[in-house]
């Protein structure tokens, strides 16, 4: 356990009804002690007094709730201190608690780390409790709690306990080989490997599912000038985030707005409108509107609808399977359009065809992240540990001498251990915590 101990506020910074201080470490009853506080009954929320040592002075009147180890957020002792959310209240209560020898205030992300220090969690459990704050839609909610609740942790310590016990067995025949193990131990250990590389397989091959709904799904808006792209992003966003006008060739930069899809993170982007450019600028921001169009999980192709059927063929290129084609300005058709088509008729400016445009591109959304299916990857960091697994699996499979075969098994078990944080982590360790915020 640390000496230190630390402190911080746990809510936003700000004026709010209430804020939440909490301490954690051997000196936090000694903390309470000197602002005066009757150590209360553990976990009983209790109301106290916060007095300031130095003057004797009223801090504040609220609530004390008393975690003594090892059954806290931390492992440690731990306080929280419910409090008035005003500025001086909070302010004039850190510079008590910093003026308790042996207190001091905590890093980002701090209090986690002694968590996963004490064996609280794992760190797929501290990236999920990281996400959770971060969340902004349901989605990224539901699976941060998922995660949190151990569905990843699970996975990896049963695959890795498995490839454990494989490599026990295969330096078992490497060791004793007058003895009978051979060849069917050898058999069983291959059995398991190929299985394990299959799942690991799986599990990688899932089209980015977890990372999307964590990072949000990139959505582009192109088409030719003056069809309605900005308008499209403006009415989808339900601000005017993008300037329109009549004037073709009025957007000249990728305007990108953030926002929840029906329970889902998106980022929309409205870009410049695809023709032959009069000048620098313009054929820049086409540039970018193609390439933004390559980049994006899902496309919105909008076409004019004022001469329709006609189509421009540099927009037409564009379309390929995660396409939503778009004829806007369907208040202006010159002809009926044809019955079985797939394209979606809408006009931004009466409101025609926008309520199913907007269910069918909640449903192309949700497909692509088939939320709620599994247990999905949701960072890099754990497709990079994965990747690295399943080619030590590849390799191990290849050698013929059990030894070096046994080294890539190691090697595999390695990279599991690292995804749940339990060997060698320290470099590890200060990415996951890096991104915390004071007080978690
Ligand atoms: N009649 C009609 N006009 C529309 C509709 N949607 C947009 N407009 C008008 O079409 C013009 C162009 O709209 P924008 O949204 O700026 O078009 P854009 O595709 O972003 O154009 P660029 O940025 O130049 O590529 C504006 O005058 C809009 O008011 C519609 O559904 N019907
Ligand atoms: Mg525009």
């Amino acid at each position: 356990m640390t000496e230190e101990t630390i402190f911080a506020l746990a809510s936003a910074v700000g004026r709010a009804g209430i804020a939440v201080i909490r301490v954690s470490g051997t000196k936090t009853a000694t903390a309470l002690k000197t602002l005066s506080c009757v150590l209360p009954l553990p976990r009983k929320a209790v109301r106290s007094r916060f007095i300031d040592p130095s003057s004797g002075e009223l801090l504040d009147d609220g609530l004390l709730l008393w975690f003594p180890a090892p059954h806290s957020f931390t492992g440690e002792d731990v306080a929280e201190l419910h409090v008035h959310g005003g500025r001086a209240v909070v302010d004039s209560l850190l510079t008590a608690l910093s003026a308790v020898a042996g207190l001091r205030p905590a890093e980002p992300g701090e209090f986690t780390r002694r968590a996963f220090a004490n064996d609280k969690m794992d760190l797929t459990q501290a990236e999920a409790l990281a996400d959770l704050v971060d969340a902004e839609t349901r989605a990224q909610q539901k699976q941060a709690l998922r995660q949190m609740g151990g569905a990843l942790k699970e996975l990896y310590d049963d695959w890795r306990l498995r490839l454990v016990q494989a490599l026990a067995h295969l330096e078992a025949v490497i060791d004793f080989p007058d003895e009978d193990l051979s060849p069917e131990v050898a058999d069983k250990v291959w059995g398991e490997v190929s299985g394990l590389e299959r799942v690991i397989t799986d599990h990688l091959n899932d089209q980015g599912r977890g990372e999307r709904i964590r990072e949000g799904l990139m959505v582009a808006i192109v088409g030719p000038p003056n069809v309605g792209k900005s308008s499209l992003l403006n009415a989808l966003a339900q601000r005017d985030a993008a300037i329109v006008s009549a004037i073709p060739g009025t957007t000249r930069d990728v305007i990108e707005v953030h926002m929840d899809l029906g329970g889902y993170a998106v980022t929309l982007a409205d870009t410049a409108g695809l023709r032959d450019a009069g000048d620098v600028i313009e054929s820049e921001g086409i540039r970018r509107a193609v390439q933004r169009a390559a980049q994006a999980d899902l496309k919105i192709v909008v076409f004019d609808g004022a001469t329709y059927p006609a189509r421009d063929v540099a927009t037409v290129a564009l379309i390929d399977r995660d396409t939503l084609v778009v004829i806007n300005k369907a208040d202006l058709l010159p002809s009926r359009k044809d019955a079985d088509t797939t394209e979606q008729f809408i006009s931004v400016k009466t409101g025609f065809g926008m309520e199913s445009f907007l269910g069918q591109l909640q449903s192309l959304v949700r497909e692509k992240t088939g939320a709620n299916v599994g247990t999905p990857l949701t960072r890099t960091r754990h497709r990079k540990a994965l990747e690295e697994c399943r080619d030590a699996l590849v390799r191990a499979r290849a050698i013929d001498l059990p030894e070096l075969a046994a080294e890539d098994l190691r090697l595999a078990a390695k990279s599991l251990g690292r995804l749940t944080g339990r060997v060698d982590v320290e470099e590890v360790l200060d990415v996951v915590f890096r991104d915390f915020c004071i007080g978690k």
